[in-house]
């Protein structure tokens, strides 16, 4: 009896991982009604995770400046976008919610130092030109990454990646406009502009994670179709992006030896400090305690509002109950 059993489930699963790997093939999107084998979900779960906690993390850099901005307009259009930012850590929350993971571990595993978050947001922002250099160079890394993202093979997390990189668009355009305008500006402030680029290059360079032959998950997310280029083809196609915008800035690229291999089509970048990446990922970032630390004591001094909404979501259940 247990012996037929066990083969009619090890045949169910067999049929189940054709249909995933059938729809996989087929350029078809796999959604949460749907089998799917359990890495893929782990390895959904841990990227849609740190891509949500970094879109939060990533508020703190930039809320930095907004009481700090230099005119009204400025302010406004800095607050809309730390907000979506908060947004899109929603949506992405959302989305890995659909994998079987609550909101409150994923909160948890970030506030206790368990989860990732992306590097960039482990660095200073000591000028307003940081904000132009983080909308051109971050955003616009974010882009090139989340791009193909849209197309990743798990429904919820492509689709929530289609609005993100509409906002995305803006941001970066913000801060590039930014940068120009201090381009333009007195010597002082195109020094301060060049300075930001210096420190912000790169960082933002690094974002599309280790070089592809030190990148463990590449080959499988590729295979599921969840990432669609390497960490270096993204890398390349974003430092070629950037070729004719530092021109049009008027602002010089910090990296020297930036060429374009012919052979290779691809844009070859000068040494990249792999252990700066790698000491910020291991906690050692210029900023990583403090952000960790704030974002402790964010989710600590909202205790008050989410009790407050569970206790009113709960007295609306009671009066539809009453009313039924
Ligand atoms: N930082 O094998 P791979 C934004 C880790 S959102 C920290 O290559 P994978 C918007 C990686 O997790 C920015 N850790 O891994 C914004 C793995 O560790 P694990 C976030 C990194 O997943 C703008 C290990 O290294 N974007 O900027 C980083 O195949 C302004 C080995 O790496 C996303 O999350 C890193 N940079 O490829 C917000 C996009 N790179 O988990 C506010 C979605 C690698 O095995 C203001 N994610 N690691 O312990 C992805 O595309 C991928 O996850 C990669 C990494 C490309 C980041």
């Amino acid at each position: 009896m247990s012996t037929t059993t066990t083969d009619a489930t090890a045949a169910d699963e067999l049929d189940a991982q054709q249909q995933f790997d059938a729809l996989i093939d087929a350029d078809q999107r796999i959604e949460p009604r749907d089998w799917m084998p359990d890495a893929y979900r782990r390895t959904l779960i841990r990227q849609i995770s740190q891509h949500a906690h970094s879109e939060i993390i990533g508020m703190q850099p930039e809320a930095n400046w907004i009481t700090r901005a230099p005119s009204l307009k400025r302010k406004a259009i800095l607050m809309a976008k730390v907000q979506d930012e908060a947004g899109h850590g929603l949506y992405l929350y959302s989305a890995a919610q659909t994998l079987g993971i609550t909101r409150d571990e994923m909160t948890e595993q970030l506030i206790a130092g368990r989860a990732r978050y992306s590097s960039i947001f482990n660095y200073l922002t000591p000028t307003w030109a940081d904000m132009g250099a983080i909308g051109w160079l971050v955003d616009g890394a974010a882009i090139c990454n989340q791009v193909p993202l849209c197309r990743a093979s798990y429904g919820p997390y492509g689709r929530a990646m289609v609005r993100i990189c509409k906002e995305e668009s803006f941001h970066q355009r913000q801060g590039f406009e930014i940068l120009l305008e201090l381009a333009q500006g007195t010597p002082a402030q195109k020094r301060m502009a060049q300075d930001a680029v210096n420190r912000w290059y790169w960082p933002s360079i690094m974002m599309f994670g280790p070089p592809d032959d030190d990148s463990p998950n590449s080959a499988q997310s590729m295979a599921w179709k969840i990432k669609r280029f390497s960490n270096d083809e993204l890398r390349s196609r974003f430092v070629g992006m950037l070729v004719p915008q530092f021109e049009a800035l008027g602002l010089e690229c910090p990296d020297k030896d930036l060429r374009f291999d012919e052979e290779s089509g691809r844009w070859i970048t000068g040494p990249i400090d792999w252990d700066e990446f790698q000491a910020v990922l291991d906690g050692r970032g210029p900023m990583n305690s403090q952000r960790l630390r704030h974002r402790r004591e964010a989710h600590e001094s909202g205790a008050w509002v989410r009790e407050a909404a569970a206790e009113y979501a709960r007295k609306q259940q009671e009066k539809a109950r009453f009313a039924a």
